[in-house]
């Protein structure tokens, strides 16, 4: 067969790279950065490569499967969705509505079928109690978007390719490659920001690969972020250095947000946060002196006790220097297909909330750190079934041990994954669907979260395998199982646009968006048809002001003071009491942070060799000083033990990390029994979320605090003997005393 040239995007991580990949028939000669792209030029990191790995692995599943006990059998499509609608109908109807929980993880939002056809099957379902990865994420970001625009969608992106002076904290982009900032080559734009003369300064409690390359970097205690941004907004305040330029006259609530701040001048917090009065001082008039500047705040200031108040603070901090929605500051994307126009889902908060520990839900979704008690706590609600879907959250949530224990106890379990991992495991039920390169792909989200308007289409590179189905396929067929009555109405919806599958309701949405022709047979602008010609993708250039008209508060204004914020102060000021009294003390607790390397994707790409080799990666950076007074040496073990338990993991004395700190990467942990797989499960490592503790939430939102963990760390015996590390059961029993099972 002619060897072919197919231009796609990379879907694995945010970056969404264009990729050119050579094949000849079913197999994939090269793939390559796509230097035409307008977006990632040509850049690419080593996971796109993996796309053929997923491709190709053998443990990557095919048909869908029942468990018998410990055995798994393949069965047919039809036999499959019969019995998840019988399994999940049965417990409906025995528990009631909510008794069957839904997770939807990461890669959910990678794949457009999913993100156009899970909604609806969810919505069949009648379930509130929805949980996602999104409350282990960025959750505070849609928050606090939600209440200061009115839309959890609304949400600032840092305009790199503009800014002179950009301020980051909590977010490692070299290793990362950017989240809530699509920025393929983020490396490049960096250095270009310094080349011009512009200034970077990141805010982080290790001296990370993007910290090395800043001008400046500050060490900041975990935890301690939303006192340091308060000190620089109360120091622009009392220097007089505020401005709001254009959005002067459409904010409302600077008075009270200046009021706010008052309590946290540089000198108060400087202890807390390990940073100095006059460092905060300074770093305040540096950013407001310059010609535009962007403060950007991601994971470690999300997965936060104070995560809310550090993204309003941060939106802050750019509107009141005259940042936001300005030119080189924070600005908002204009994509293809709008997430913010008309129709969709403005987000809605505290309309319920959690039965056991009165969490509140947002836009629909109860947190995630909830989700094992209310399997566990018996009565009335409690969820009896679960689908996941694109999610790990066995590895990914807060105290995954007590979680597996949980899903031991459902009645039902269903799982749509690519993989028997440490999660789908405990499933009753697994139905794969097609992996990346066997589908069609258009991305929703990344292109609403970009540093540059663009839009791409990529066909399938392959054929479906015979008799697979697509993500949107599973979702629709489990959907009209589900059903009562169907309406007359959804009936002719279904039959134009539904059954055809994403890529007419792309055309529709495409047609319907900001730059789309409508459905006029001449009209200009963008139709899916015209966007397939275009194989790098379309560019629509940098990002332009458009407030106040996008503005979704009922005042039309921005909200700079929303009162659930303001009344969050007391908590902080007692966090500031609790660091200012209680200075670190050598042997800890140490606080235990994240963190990303670039060869992992969260929990599920360790199955591939080229990705796995080298040194082994699940380490524990410790400060010399601390490995010092342990009397810890590089390469030896270490015990790190939390309320909710203990792993062991092999240490990297590393001053990287600041003093009583301490740094272990998310998403290992593939010891785990009856999983299949192979190269993982030879080097396992240890998981990090068998030790973070879902009682730690950001209250406001929920969203689980999966940084700063209090931990203690005890030297491990060297007999050589630990070389995998190891979990243990909790010291305790986790959660409060309703817990059974
Ligand atoms: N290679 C790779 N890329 C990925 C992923 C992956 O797993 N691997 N995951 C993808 C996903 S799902 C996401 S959401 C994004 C996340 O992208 P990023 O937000 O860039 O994530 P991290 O690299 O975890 O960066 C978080 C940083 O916060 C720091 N930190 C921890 N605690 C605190 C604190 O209290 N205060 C401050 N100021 N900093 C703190 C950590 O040291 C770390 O450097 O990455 C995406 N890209
Ligand atoms: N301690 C700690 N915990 C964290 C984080 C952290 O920084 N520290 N990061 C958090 C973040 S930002 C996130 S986003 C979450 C991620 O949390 P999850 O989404 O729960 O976990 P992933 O590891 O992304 O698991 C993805 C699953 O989707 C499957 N999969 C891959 N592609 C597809 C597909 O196309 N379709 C289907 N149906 N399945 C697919 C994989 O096999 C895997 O089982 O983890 C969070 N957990
Ligand atoms: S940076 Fe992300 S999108 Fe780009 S190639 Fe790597 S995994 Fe794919
Ligand atoms: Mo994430």
């Amino acid at each position: 067969m002619a060897t072919r040239t197919h231009y796609r995007a990379c879907n694995l991580c945010e970056a969404i790279c264009g990729l050119v990949i050579e094949a000849d028939g079913d197999r994939i000669l090269s793939i390559r950065g796509d230097r035409e792209d307008p977006l990632s030029r040509g850049h690419i990191c080593p996971k796109a490569v993996a796309l053929q790995d997923i491709q190709n692995d053998p443990d990557r599943l095919k048909r869908p499967m029942r468990r018998q006990g410990k055995e798994w059998q393949e069965i047919s499509w039809n036999e499959a969705f019969d019995q998840t609608a019988q399994g999940l109908k049965g417990v409906q109807e025995r528990h009631g509505r909510d008794s069957v929980a839904v997770y939807a993880g990461n890669p959910t939002v990678h794949s457009y079928g999913s993100l156009l056809y899970g909604p609806a099957f969810v919505r069949t379902l009648g379930t509130r109690s929805r949980f996602s990865a999104t409350s282990v994420d960025q959750l505070p970001h849609q928050f606090v978007a939600h209440q200061m625009f009115g839309h959890q969608l609304l949400l600032p992106i840092p305009d790199l390719d503009r800014t002179d002076f950009l301020l980051i904290l909590g977010a490692n982009p070299l290793a990362s490659n950017g989240s809530l900032m699509t920025a393929p080559d983020v490396k490049k734009r960096l250095q270009a920001i310094r080349r011009s003369d512009g200034e970077i300064v990141v805010v982080d409690p290790r001296r990370t690969e993007t910290a090395k390359l800043a001008n400046h970097h500050f060490f900041i205690r975990p935890g301690a972020d939303a006192l340091f941004l308060a000190a620089l907004l109360h120091t622009l305040f009392t220097e007089g250095l505020t401005d709001l330029g254009h959005l002067e006259a459409h904010t409302a609530g600077l008075d009270s947000l200046q009021d706010w701040v008052s309590a946290f001048p540089p000198q108060r917090v400087a202890g807390a946060t390990g940073i100095d009065a006059e460092d905060i001082r300074q770093l305040a008039q540096r950013f407001a002196a310059a010609d535009s500047a962007a403060c950007y705040g991601r994971l470690g200031v999300s997965v936060h006790e104070f995560g809310s108040l550090c993204q309003w603070l941060i939106t802050a901090l750019n509107l009141v220097t005259g940042n936001l929605d300005s030119r080189g500051g924070a600005m908002f994307t204009l994509p293809a297909v709008d997430l913010v126009g008309a129709g969709r889902s403005r987000g809605h908060y505290g309309r319920w909330s959690s039965r056991v520990r009165d969490l509140p839900e947002f836009a629909g979704e109860l947190p995630v750190a909830v989700l094992a008690e209310e399997m566990l706590t018996e009565g009335p609600g409690q969820i009896k079934a679960l689908v996941t879907s694109a999610g790990n959250p066995v590895l990914s949530t807060p105290n995954g041990r007590q979680l597996e224990g949980a899903l031991e106890g459902l009645e039902f379990m269903v799982s749509v994954d690519l993989y028997l991992n440490e999660t789908t495991r405990h499933a009753d039920l697994i139905l794969p669907p097609t992996p990346p390169l066997e589908r069609d792909h258009y991305d929703l989200a990344f292109h609403a979260l970009s540093i540059r308007n663009t839009a791409k289409y990529s066909p399938p590179l392959f054929e479906p395998a015979e008799d697979a189905r697509h993500d949107w396929q599973i979702f629709y067929a489990l959907q009209q199982r589900l059903e009562n009555k169907v309406s007359p109405l959804t009936r002719v919806r279904r039959h134009f646009l539904e059954r055809r599958g994403p890529s007419t309701l792309l055309d529709h949405a495409l047609r319907r968006g900001p730059r789309g022709s409508g459905f006029r047979p001449f009209g200009k602008g963008l139709t899916l048809k015209r966007l397939k010609e275009q194989v790098h993708g379309v560019d629509f250039g940098f990002l332009e002001p458009c407030l106040p008209q996008r503005l979704a508060t009922k005042s039309r204004k921005i909200e700079l003071a929303p009162e659930v914020l303001l009344k969050d102060r007391d908590r902080l000021g007692d966090f500031l009491e609790a660091r200012s009294t209680s200075p670190q003390s050598e042997q800890g607790p140490f606080l235990l942070i994240g963190r990303r390397q670039v060869r992992s994707n969260n929990s599920w790409m360790h199955n591939y060799p080229r990705l796995m080799r080298g040194k082994a990666r699940c380490t524990l950076l410790i400060h010399p000083q601390d490995a010092e007074n342990l009397g810890l040496g590089g390469g030896e073990s270490a015990k790190v033990t939390s309320r909710t338990g203990s792993i062991v993991v092999p240490v990297e004395v590393s001053d990287e990390v600041m003093p009583g700190v301490v740094s272990l990467p998310h998403g290992w942990g593939h010891s785990r029994p009856e999983t299949r797989l192979q190269v993982a499960s030879k080097r396992p490592g240890a998981s990090l979320n068998d030790i973070t503790d879902e009682h730690r939430v950001d209250p406001l939102c929920g969203n689980a605090a999966l940084t700063g963990v209090p931990v203690d760390i005890e030297r491990m015996p060297q007999a050589g003997a630990v070389r995998t590390p190891l979990t243990e059961p909790p010291r305790q029993q986790s959660g409060t005393e309703t817990i059974s099972g």
